[in-house]
């Protein structure tokens, strides 16, 4: 888990230095300091379940098993890219490894995950869905359908709402009523839980309980998982919203610097042995660089190719 989000962290920030120098176009959301939520939670899953996620799950698809050289060819608009250079920062897609895509609409990937959880109750495969989404899409419309259907049908669905405290440039308590995001649940009769989302094993257990549920037939859970993005909503977001101590409050609660002293104290992980994954990932981000910058641009021709509608 641990080498795991370390190269989250490492892959988002090779991707802050292309986008500063325009190697990499348009949006481009870094889930710095949310890598504990991705990999607590795709961990927690069998390869084969369901996920969608949102334009800031690059964590998520690369803790779910995505290709890394694919999803940095994907940033680069390269053919080789999990959606052939077509879909760049916010469309990945790889159902290979049951990632029914990022989804740059706030909400939109919730009812999909319901959808898919539906296709594995009818077909009785065991599979769950999970789908990973901000504190900004709980005051949606497509959200409050999903979760109504979802209870109401037991959908085997796992509902992670990565609450980092604002949406976009807008603080929670200034959208939302609810003392916590989990009671959204409560309405629709749904099991929720809260957990500290910067903790990737806390994470973890709420996910594998989550899963174990609704194999069995109990329907949904959402989770709150409480965390922080590092870095801005986008790149070139001048922050004014949130202050500087708020920020370095939060860098000390940092999920890889939490679990790097965890293991160290409880598991006696040598620096050496952190060095050595930290040297491992290096190299493969510079080696997906490489690929990626090698690979050539999808033919203008592909423009009208792999749509579904
Ligand atoms: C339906 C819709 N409304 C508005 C937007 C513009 N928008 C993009 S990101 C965002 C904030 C979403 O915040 P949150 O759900 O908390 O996720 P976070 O960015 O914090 O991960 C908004 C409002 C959008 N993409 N989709």
């Amino acid at each position: 888990m641990y080498e795991r989000m370390v190269l989250i962290r490492a892959f988002e920030e090779a991707c802050v230095q292309l986008y500063m120098e325009k190697e990499i176009r348009g949006s481009f959301h870094p889930c710095v300091g949310q890598e504990a939520t991705a990999v607590g939670a795709c961990f927690a899953l069998n390869p084969d379940d369901y996920m969608t996620c949102t334009y800031r799950g690059h964590g998520a698809c690369i803790a779910k098993g995505i290709d890394v050289n694919a999803a940095m060819a994907e940033m680069l608009g390269r053919r080789t890219g999990v959606s052939k250079g077509k879909g760049g920062s916010m469309h990945w897609t790889d159902p290979s490894i049951g990632l029914l895509g990022e989804n740059a609409i706030v909400a939109a990937g919730v009812p999909i995950a319901a959808g898919a959880a539906l296709s594995a109750q009818l077909d009785r495969n065991g599979r769950v869905a999970l789908t990973i989404f901000g504190d900004g899409a709980i005051n949606q419309g497509a959200f409050h359908e999903a979760l109504n259907i979802a209870q109401l049908w037991k959908l085997p669905l796992i509902l992670l709402c990565e609450n980092n405290l604002y949406a976009e440039m807008t603080p929670l308590a200034k959208s939302n009523p609810l003392a916590q995001v989990a009671d959204r649940a409560k309405g629709y009769n749904m099991r929720a839980v809260v957990v500290d989302g910067n903790d990737v094993c806390a994470v973890y257990d709420a996910v594998r309980e989550a899963a174990r549920l609704a194999r069995a037939g109990e329907g949904p859970t959402f989770i709150e998982a409480r965390t922080y993005r590092l870095l801005g909503h986008m790149i070139g977001d001048s922050e004014s919203y949130r202050t500087k101590e708020e920020v370095a409050a939060w860098r000390e609660r940092d999920p890889i610097k939490r679990l790097r002293a965890h293991l160290a104290q409880a598991e006696g992980v040598t620096d050496a042995e952190f060095d050595a994954i930290h040297a491992r990932v290096q190299q493969q981000i510079e080696d997906a660089v490489k690929f990626a910058r090698e690979s050539p641009y999808p033919d203008p021709e592909e423009a009208y190719t792999d749509f579904w509608i």
